[in-house]
């Protein structure tokens, strides 16, 4: 693909995650979305520069915070709202809610709240994936805070042992809620200790998707020749408090100044500003806006109008 082509492909990937959270943040004080959410705005560069790497058929998991890698993947908004919503058509007939969303017909096969829990879950499919020798890559995402659980490391140790073709990405906010990683970690840098293990390490602090995007084709290609698997160590900054719509500098844990630094670099208006610099016009970025716009529109009213799933749907799909 030519530079032009995928930094608009990447606009596109970053503008449909920031506007579909911000949708939510409209609606959410409705109530009529009955599930926690963990929003991703400030994030989205990561999701759209590793999922534009992968191929349709390579799988990935994440954790709550996982709207943006859904859409980055998916493109879809009509089973992502209906799901939000609680209804029939949401790609879990409703009962999984934002965290819990997976839809493995698009290749995205889990998400959990529990935190390093869908990694071990990540590393059995690339283990499959191996045995089969199909080619399928798999890419697991995490936060910095799965890092403090014993199922991330069993996980890094086994891939590393058995050269798995898997992607570890770590979404680094520096946060676990409200710990940052100097009260919970007791070594300075997590690449730096990912780096004892036979696997490929990168870190980034970009919030740039192309250069995310760049990094991550470099880590298949090395995993491709090398057979070791990657790990991706990515710094971001979330905008939005741990769970919920709002922004939360009053807690004192944070500083609005950091806030505002790294506002400065927000990755929707950088990329924005790097398609009018690479002679994209206004009404055209407008035009490829306002589809995007009456995507989520449209996806927000069928998901309103929806029916919710019927009693019978109770205790189908549910292990117990
Ligand atoms: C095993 C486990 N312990 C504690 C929690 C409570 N908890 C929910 S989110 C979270 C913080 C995780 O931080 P991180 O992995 O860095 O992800 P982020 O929210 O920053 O994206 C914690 C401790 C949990 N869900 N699971
Ligand atoms: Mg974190």
């Amino acid at each position: 693909m030519k530079r032009k082509e995928l930094n608009v492909e990447l606009y596109k990937k970053v503008y449909l995650i920031r506007k579909t959270e911000e949708k939510i943040r409209e609606h959410y004080m409705e109530d009529e979305m009955k599930t926690p959410v963990h929003l991703s705005i400030g994030e989205e560069a990561i999701a759209a520069g590793v999922c534009m790497a992968l191929n349709v058929e390579d799988q990935i998991f994440g954790t709550y915070r996982n709207h943006g890698i859904y859409l980055a993947k998916t493109g879809e908004t009509d089973r992502f709202f209906a799901e939000l919503y609680g209804k029939q058509t949401g790609v879990a007939k409703g009962k999984a809610g934002s965290m819990h969303i997976s839809a493995s017909e698009l290749n995205f096969l889990g998400a959990s709240a529990v935190v390093a829990t869908i990694i071990p879950v990540a590393m059995g499919t690339s283990f499959v994936n191996k045995w089969k020798n199909n080619g399928k890559l798999v890419a697991v995402f995490f936060g910095d805070g799965a890092l403090d659980e014993g199922a991330f490391w069993e996980s890094l140790n086994f891939a590393c042992l058995k050269e798995l073709p898997i992607i570890f990405v770590c979404e680094d906010n520096g946060l676990a809620i409200h710990s940052p990683t100097s009260d919970r970690q007791g070594y300075r840098s997590i690449s730096d200790i990912v780096s004892k293990f036979e696997c490929n390490v990168f870190r980034e602090e970009t919030t740039d998707p192309e250069v995310i995007y760049r990094i991550t084709c470099n880590a298949i290609q090395l995993q491709k020749n090398n057979h070791k698997p990657c790990f991706l160590h990515f710094k971001y900054y979330r905008y939005l408090e741990h769970v919920g719509i709002n922004q939360d500098f009053k807690f004192g844990y944070r500083s609005e100044d950091e806030f505002k630094r790294w506002y400065k670099m927000d990755p929707v208006t950088l990329q924005r500003k790097k398609l009018l610099e690479n002679a994209h016009s206004e009404k055209e970025l407008q035009e490829i806006e306002s589809e995007i716009d009456k995507q989520i529109d449209n996806s927000v009213k069928s998901a309103q109008k929806a029916p919710f799933p019927d009693e019978s749907e109770l205790f189908k799909d549910v292990y117990a």
